[in-house]
């Protein structure tokens, strides 16, 4: 299947396609005119609300162009922090731009709790339908920037089954095993490989 997937984010590309190209899919970046188009999140609502306000948004670009080979994806995800109330949430493409890794690191000076997660929501669009797949990585924030690999958060969280490591020391098939964007994207890959759809 040919997998247009809605992202303006390089790491989360790669991720996608390093799971889903092994098993035959062809995972390329959503264009629309050969632009790759911005869309407005809503701010106030869960990651499930923005992955299917992207969706809307990018199938409204290309009214009827999606053949049955073919489908479009969009991932939501967020960095959930337990001590912060769950900050930043579905702000974390925002907070990450304006406060970056190390204005987190300071608002978690001095806490003793530390455990967060990352979570991912897969809207998944095929043959007139969107169904939604989730995924989720518990973890903890380290107290500094660890690893130059993956993107985002990664220098600074820790899954629970990573040893310590931070995600941007893992490899991008090791983070994936784990990952939320991995769990959300194997289970629709299993939804995939029903033989209804
Ligand atoms: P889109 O174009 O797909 O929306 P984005 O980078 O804005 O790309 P999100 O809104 O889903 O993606 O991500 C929210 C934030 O969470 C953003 O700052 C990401 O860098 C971060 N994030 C999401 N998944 C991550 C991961 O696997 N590792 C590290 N940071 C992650």
């Amino acid at each position: 299947m040919k997998i247009f997937f809605v992202t303006g984010n390089k790491g989360k590309l790669l991720e996608a396609s390093e799971l889903l190209g092994p098993l035959g899919h062809n995972v390329v970046q959503f264009a629309h005119n050969g632009v790759i188009p911005e869309f407005s999140e809503p701010q106030s609502e869960g990651i499930e609300e923005v992955a299917i306000s992207k969706m809307e948004q990018a199938l409204g670009m290309i009214p009827g162009e999606i053949d049955s080979d073919s489908a479009v994806i969009v991932e939501d995800a967020g960095l959930f922090i337990g001590s912060l109330g769950g900050f930043p949430g579905p702000y974390s493409s925002y907070v990450e731009d304006k406060l970056g890794l190390d204005g987190i690191l300071r608002l978690m000076e001095g806490k003793t709790n530390r455990n967060a997660e990352y979570r991912a929501v897969v809207a998944f669009h095929h043959d007139g339908i969107t169904h939604t797949f989730r995924g989720a990585c518990e973890g903890s924030i380290g107290s500094e920037k660890r690893g130059d690999g993956g993107f985002g958060y990664d220098p600074i969280f820790i899954p629970r089954s990573s040893n310590g490591r931070t995600c941007a020391e893992m490899t991008a098939s090791e983070k994936s095993v784990i990952s939320h964007r991995g769990e959300a994207l194997r289970k629709l890959l299993e939804f995939i490989s029903l033989p209804s759809t």
